[in-house]
């Protein structure tokens, strides 16, 4: 008589064997609103099947999904699969894509699974991903090429304390209403006492000139936002476990509205290998970037029986998040200082150092493609400035302190992206389309070429077509630019082996260039994943069509 579990093992494997190439599973999501105390006040969420973040959904490459979603919301709902190559009818965007999916009504979407990697998905409609409706989306690949312990998705997210159509309303009528971080009269005398006094008046008038300030690194803020890992505050803190000399693979997902964070495990070296779903050569880091809506997949081993703290700093250095990567149940990490918020310069900007009072398009569109953030030259050495101040601290500030010591503190940039597989279809585009990424701080008005989506003809493509698009980035805010439906090829200078994205994050005064080709049909959203922006207006409609040039 064999085991009782030895007879599963030998019915699993029977099963297995008999699998067939194609899965069809069906998978139901109800939205709701509940209430959530997340900062001490009794606030809503719209949750799916009654959680926030919505439930993990885990697809395997090459099934054919069947997704029931009923709204027992009030209002108009949707849910988009981020990053997801399907047909259009079925990615989700009200008034592009579908109707949206009414009160009390069920929509069912259904589509082969074409890829496999870290992904999410998210609410649509109105302000409902900023509201806690997103979730992360993760599908197996037929051989896993990158064997794990453990394996846990880091979904990072910005709470408001305020309602999201009150956020909207103060950005509307003062787009600095968030920001508290601004340059004091104390700062301008110390800059004096530095840079001279004249110096310092005409840098402070250029930017007066220009309407910003130079510390806008994010126009919502802490001032409203708590951050969250996996719905948790650092209070909260998530914890993930691990043995010690584990392989821990960690899927973070920036679901985001507003805010980019920079993220370290103090005491761990990341491996990253892969960007926005797709591998790539393996790259170690001490610390990466993350904008808004991309994924990164990192491998990490943790040697020593602690807790480390998994750390996303707010870029603006309003706040973060933090969790726990743990042996026991209970250990938790200490959250490392926050590092000095940068503080962008004309140059960083691709703007001349004194005298060029206008707007110098021509010197922004010339910069080179994706050079590396000036500001974060400016961070490491704060890094090092900062150490005496954790010396104190555990292990971990050791660590941190000798890898900064031997020059050794790695941060991930975009041209380190290489694809792991050579895109065969790789050949020169046939036209190029620039835009330019447009805005009024003032005003809050964000666009594309200076014209807002309301008023804007769509981008039409013929399909087949290659297209090069290039982002001159004539503002001093960040814009990660997603494309639905197509990929965007990174132009970072790897030819075939071009990091292919869903999300391109183009820095202020910089330009950004990728190759999208044109191979859907259908009726595709286009626009800056900062929600505030892509509402005010910064997004496009993409069309692309079979048969002759339109
Ligand atoms: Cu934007």
């Amino acid at each position: 008589m064999p085991h009782p579990s030895n007879v599963r093992v030998i019915i699993l494997s029977v099963l297995v064997l008999c699998a067939p190439t194609t899965w069809a599973d069906t998978y139901r999501l109800t939205i709701d609103e509940q209430g959530i105390s997340l900062t001490g006040e009794k606030q809503t969420a719209i949750t799916a099947n009654g959680v926030s973040p919505a439930p993990t959904l885990h697809w395997r490459e090459g099934e054919i999904v069947n997704l029931q979603v009923s709204n027992r919301l009030k209002t108009e709902t949707s849910l988009h699969w981020h990053g997801i190559i399907l047909p259009y009818e079925m990615d989700g965007v009200p008034g592009i894509s579908f109707h949206g999916i009414g009160a009390g009504q069920t929509f069912n979407y259904q589509f082969k699974v074409q890829q496999s990697g870290t992904y999410w998905y998210h609410g649509h409609s109105g302000f409902q991903e900023q509201q806690g409706l997103y979730g992360a989306l993760i599908i197996d690949p037929p051989h896993n090429h990158h064997p794990a312990d453990r394996d846990y998705a880091i979904l990072l997210a910005d709470w408001p304390e305020d309602r999201p159509e009150r956020i909207m309303a103060r950005l509307k009528k003062q787009s600095d209403y968030y920001n508290f971080q601004k340059r004091t009269v104390g700062d301008f005398f110390s800059d004096a006492r530095e840079k001279g006094f004249f110096e310092t008046l005409a840098d402070r008038m250029e930017w007066g000139e220009m309407r910003m300030e130079p510390t806008d690194l994010a126009d919502v803020t802490g001032a409203t936002y708590h951050y969250l890992i996996n719905g948790a505050t650092p209070d909260m803190n998530w914890s993930g476990l691990f043995a010690a000399g584990e392989t821990v693979r960690l899927r973070f997902i920036n679901a985001s509205a507003m805010t980019h964070f920079d993220v370290r495990i103090p005491g761990l070296k990341m491996q990253v290998i892969a960007a926005d779903g797709q591998d790539v050569d393996p790259v170690a880091v001490d610390e990466f970037r993350i904008a808004v809506a991309e994924t990164y997949d990192v491998l990490v081993t943790p040697e020593q029986p602690q807790a480390y703290a998994i750390f996303a700093e707010a870029m603006d250095r309003s706040g973060y998040a933090s969790a726990s990567l743990t042996p026991k149940i209970g250990l938790r990490a200490t959250p490392p200082g926050m590092t000095p918020r940068t503080l962008l310069t004309m140059a960083d900007m691709g703007m001349p150092a004194s005298g060029g009072h206008q707007h110098d398009h021509a010197a922004a569109t010339e910069m080179p493609v994706e050079n590396e953030h000036a500001g974060h030259a400016q961070h490491q050495q704060h890094n090092a400035d900062d150490a005496p101040a954790h010396s104190m601290h555990d292990h971990q500030a050791m660590l941190r302190q000798q890898a900064e010591a031997s020059n050794a503190h790695k941060t991930l940039s975009y041209p380190d992206l290489r694809a792991s597989q050579p895109d065969t279809g790789w050949r020169a585009p046939d036209r190029e389309i620039k835009l330019r990424l447009t805005g009024n701080m003032h005003r809050y008005m964000w666009s594309f070429d200076d014209i807002a989506y309301a008023d804007a003809d769509p981008i039409r493509l013929r399909l087949g077509e290659r297209v090069r698009f290039t982002y001159v980035n004539e503002t001093m805010m960040n814009h990660p630019i997603h494309m639905h439906g197509l990929w965007q090829y990174l132009d970072n200078g790897n030819g075939e082996y071009s990091p292919k994205k869903h999300v391109i994050n183009v820095k202020p005064g910089t330009t950004a260039s990728v190759v999208v080709p044109a191979d859907a049909v259908g009726e595709w959203a286009f626009h800056c994943h900062l929600m505030y922006h892509m509402d005010a207006g910064m997004f496009r409609k993409i069309i692309i069509t079979a048969g002759p040039k339109p």
